[in-house]
């Protein structure tokens, strides 16, 4: 049988998930960098009769824009007409930075399009796919939307909730502890749990430690994997009395990677203009009765700058908080072979790890070695 030039067969649902999974794979390479926008990943396809091809590939550039379909459109040319898009993510329908994707993809005469979710924004919500009908594209959603959701969930907390969607992430040893009293970096893991905890950094929009790992650790809380530089997160310190100290690691590379402080209506006014003159942002939090700084609120003001996911790695005050209040979304655990013995850190408040990872609030996705370590992946069930 001939089949019609540049429409092909059609695709079965197993061709279409695979298609699918290359276009949330393409969204990935941004992740931690599209922030405010989800990074969406966009692929085109065209079957003129010996089988597909690619012909244009995006994914949503540094800071948002241009949008994944946009890029994808523009190496496609004119060849997009009467193909088939593979988008992550429901196509845009508002008039943003620039005007709406979905019109670009009726402009260019593609034939079908394949999208996973809607997109919850209130300016999209289903528009887009409405408006691709309309215009007598076909469009089959739901591909691949568990695997959305997830690849999502940052975009999605912030635009349901207005907070960004937390990963929790620890390494503790085998007697539960993430550190000695005391002792600045005490390692716990081994090499390669090290480099995907720096890899999650390069993904995650923003880190945040509280005051008392930044004390004790002076870490840095980049992203120093070979060639990824430059992916490192914003970091964030929850300051509430302002004791981050301007000779500080974070604070001295306050000019090369972005790092704001959270701190408390009591921390003295001058500590914190000193910080500012270093190129640290400074955000004001309201306290609670207990003189901290709520973390709800501080969630949100980070949302409202735009994070739309947060890595969240130390200490276990902060991490408890988090827990209590029901902000945490995803727990990468790292479990080290080895005790620590001796006066170690536990790693919460009140709480054993083993209470932890048996919470009803989360399904085990994974749990599988790494290097000489084991890491066990949660993930929230709402
Ligand atoms: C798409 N493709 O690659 C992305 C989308 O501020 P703007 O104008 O860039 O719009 C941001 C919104 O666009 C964002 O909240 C989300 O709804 C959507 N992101 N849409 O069609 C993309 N990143
Ligand atoms: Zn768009």
């Amino acid at each position: 049988m001939q089949a019609v030039k540049g429409r092909g067969a059609s695709p079965s649902p197993d061709e279409d998930r695979r298609w699918m999974s290359a276009a949330l794979a393409l969204g990935r390479r941004n992740a931690g960098r599209a922030w405010p926008n989800p990074a969406v990943g966009a692929i085109i396809v065209r079957d003129d009769g010996d089988g597909p091809r690619v012909v244009g590939r995006g994914w949503t550039a540094p800071g948002g824009r241009p949008h994944a379909e946009t890029v994808a459109l523009a190496q496609a040319g004119a060849l997009a007409r009467g193909a088939t898009v593979y988008v992550s993510l429901e196509p845009c329908s508002h008039v943003g930075r620039t005007g709406p994707c979905s019109v670009a993809l009726i402009e260019a005469g593609v034939d079908r399009v394949v999208s996973t979710l809607e997109d919850p924004d209130i300016r999209v919500a289903g528009d887009g796919h409405r408006m691709l009908r309309e215009a007598g594209i076909a469009v089959t959603t739901g591909v691949c939307a568990a695997e959305a959701a997830r690849e999502h969930a940052g975009h999605i907390r912030r635009v349901r909730d207005g907070r960004p969607h937390v990963r929790l992430k620890l390494a503790v040893s085998a007697d539960g502890f993430v550190g000695r009293f005391g002792e600045r970096q005490v390692p716990i893991s081994g090499d390669a749990a090290r480099q995907a905890g720096h890899a999650l950094r390069a993904t995650t929009d923003g880190i945040l430690v509280g005051v008392g790992t930044a004390l004790v650790d002076d870490p840095l809380l980049t992203c120093r994997l070979p060639g990824l530089a430059g992916r490192s997160p914003v970091r964030i310190v929850l300051d509430t009395h302002g004791r981050l100290p301007v000779d500080s690691a974070l604070v001295r590379s306050a000019h090369e990677v972005p790092l704001w402080v959270i701190a408390g209506g009591v921390a003295d006014p001058r500590r914190l203009a000193e910080l500012e003159a270093t190129g640290t942002t400074v955000i004001a939090a309201p306290l609670t009765a207990e003189g901290r700084i709520d973390l709800g609120t501080a969630l949100v003001a980070l949302a409202e700058r735009g994070l739309t996911t947060l890595l969240v790695e130390g200490g276990p005050r902060v991490a408890t908080g988090l827990l209590e209040a029901g902000l945490v979304d995803e727990i990468f655990l790292v479990r080290a072979p080895d005790p620590i013995g001796g006066d170690g850190v536990p790693a919460f408040i009140g709480r054993s790890v083993e209470d932890v990872l048996a919470d009803p609030a989360f399904v085990l996705l994974n749990d599988r070695p790494l290097g000489e370590d084991r890491l066990v992946h949660l993930w929230r069930k709402d």
